[in-house]
């Protein structure tokens, strides 16, 4: 999928409080999502808290809990890298539509940020790092940050 066309999302996240949720495999790519993470959700003034799941099939689980918890959205952010065997997509069909379900079934927005590539040059040149061309943990954040808005103003809004 190209990121070509991405949309400029910034908005005022001021008195959110976001749960960002990192997986930790491809340390050096995660870093890299994650500082993107940080600095989105600060130029948004929004507040968040960090945890870290052991990989990306368990950012579902992790997204429920912070959505069962309180917060007004997630940023879920994994890294998987194909290998040899089918298992590459087990763990991205599984992360994908566990968060799917999360943020449809509790109305809270997950900021999708798990990068699903073919190998790691991919990954580190969407991980948002010195030389990279894309920032995907800055961009879910951004996501997140401006559903949770649309959707305080949607309960506003008069049917
Ligand atoms: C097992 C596995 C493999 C092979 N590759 C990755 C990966 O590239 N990225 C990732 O986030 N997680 C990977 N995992 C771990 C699974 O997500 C999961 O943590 C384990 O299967 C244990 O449930």
């Amino acid at each position: 999928m190209s990121g070509a066309g991405a949309p400029k999302v910034t908005v005022d996240g001021t008195g959110l409080r976001v749960v960002v949720i990192a997986a930790s495999w491809h340390e050096q790519v995660m870093d890299g999502l994650l500082d993107g993470a940080r600095r989105a959700l600060r130029a948004s003034g929004a507040g968040w808290t960090e945890v870290r799941v052991p990989g990306s099939f368990e950012l579902p689980v992790a997204a429920a809990r912070a959505a069962a918890g309180g917060a007004d959205a997630v940023v879920a952010l994994g890294v998987v890298i194909r290998g040899g065997t089918p298992h590459f997509e087990y763990v991205c069909s599984a992360a994908t539509s566990g968060l799917t379900d999360v943020s449809v079934r509790t109305g809270v927005p997950v900021g999708f940020g798990v990068l699903t590539c073919d190998d790691e040059a991919q990954a580190l040149d969407r991980a948002g790092l010195e030389g990279s061309h894309e920032d995907k943990g800055a961009e879910a954040a951004e996501a997140a940050v401006a559903t949770a808005v649309t959707l305080r103003d949607l309960k506003l809004a008069p049917v």
